[in-house]
């Protein structure tokens, strides 16, 4: 693969003096397969086949869009993206057919962890490398090159720090402190991560207690459709904190709250915490409805990127890669709004 080396070195000379241009964080409609048009270079780009989950959440837009904006063929790349859209059995196929076109990489984001053995088993007989992103798979990691992705399970336990010292400063460490846990799709490793931190951290303290636990799978509509209903049930008649595993699944929750006239955030009664740190998490914070956000970066792209470049210079490459991230609570967004990618 010399001569795509030598191709790709060029044209990233190119791109990194462009840098500046090429990242957006709008949201742009993606079409369900894209493939890359470079009618001169074709037969020299690096092919790559990238499988999504869907379109459950604003982080997902932010995620699809960092890998549309670095796979282009100005740096060396054809991508065939393919939204998984929100249906593990999609994804499997698309694995099967990005497998029978031989592309060069397939970068694998799974809806869940399991169901994987076959298709990536697959994927290694026929010598078509698989990079998994974002969440993890749950079969032996020789099957695959690399995981590059967060770890969900010190996110959960960062906000469980949070909320002790928040406690400790509004002096209410010793009260029952009532929790509803809002959980993301079931068998993501997202879930699975935060959920597992989350329950350490929260079992420690005697007095805080789950009073409902239940999953609105990342999207804005459902985290407002389970609280509304939660609310109208009338199962859960008091709590003091509401933990959603995403921002979209709280903002959702928020308009339920609004609806059965409950105030909430740090200009109201209900504690409300949330993940990924989306730039809108930044506006409610500012605005006083949401206390935290524990950030969760979906820019992997570029890390995938320099994956892929280390393997194609035949070098030895790492089996995991953790993003770096902080925790944004409402005493500090408004330092860092102007900050933020996505
Ligand atoms: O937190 C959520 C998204 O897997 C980290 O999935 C990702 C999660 C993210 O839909 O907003």
């Amino acid at each position: 693969m010399n001569h795509k080396l030598c191709k790709l070195f060029c044209i990233c000379a190119i791109a990194l003096s462009m840098i500046g241009c090429g990242t957006s964080d709008k949201e742009i409609e993606v079409p369900d397969l894209i493939r890359g048009a470079a009618p001169v270079y074709t037969d020299e780009l690096i092919q790559i086949g990238m499988i999504q989950t869907g379109k459950e959440s604003d982080w997902r837009d932010a995620n699809t869009n960092d890998y549309l904006d670095t796979f282009v063929p100005e740096r060396g790349y054809e991508l065939i993206y393919i939204d998984g859209n929100s249906s593990s059995e999609r994804q499997v196929k698309a694995m099967y057919d990005l497998i029978q076109q031989r592309v060069d990489y397939i970068i694998l984001q799974p809806i869940v962890e399991t169901g994987w053995d076959d298709a990536i088993t697959e994927a290694k007989n026929a010598g078509v490398p698989v990079i998994v992103a974002d969440r993890q798979v749950a079969i032996d990691n020789a099957l695959y090159k690399a995981w590059i992705g967060s770890n969900f399970h010190e996110e959960g336990i960062k906000a469980v720090e949070w909320l002790e010292n928040y406690l400790e400063e509004q002096g209410r460490q010793d009260e029952d402190i009532k929790i509803i846990l809002l959980e993301g799709t079931q068998g993501a490793t997202a879930t699975i991560g935060r959920t597992e931190g989350l329950l350490e951290g929260i079992s420690k303290h005697a007095n805080w207690k789950i009073v409902d636990q239940g999953c609105a799978n990342f999207t804005q509509g459902e985290g407002q459709t389970y609280m509304e209903a939660l609310l109208e049930s009338g199962k859960v008649p008091e709590f003091d904190v509401i933990i959603s595993e995403n921002d979209n699944m709280i903002f959702g929750a928020m308009k339920a709250l609004e609806r059965h006239g409950i105030s909430y955030g740090p200009d109201g009664d209900v504690i409300m915490m949330s993940f990924d740190a989306l730039h809108e998490a930044f506006e409610k914070m500012i605005d006083g409805q949401l206390h935290v956000s524990v950030e969760c970066n979906p820019l992997l792209a570029g890390t995938i990127e320099k994956v892929i470049q280390e393997l194609e210079a035949g070098n030895e490459i790492e089996k995991k890669y953790y993003t770096e991230e902080g925790v944004y609570d409402y005493t500090i967004a408004a330092d860092y709004i102007d900050t933020r990618k996505y």
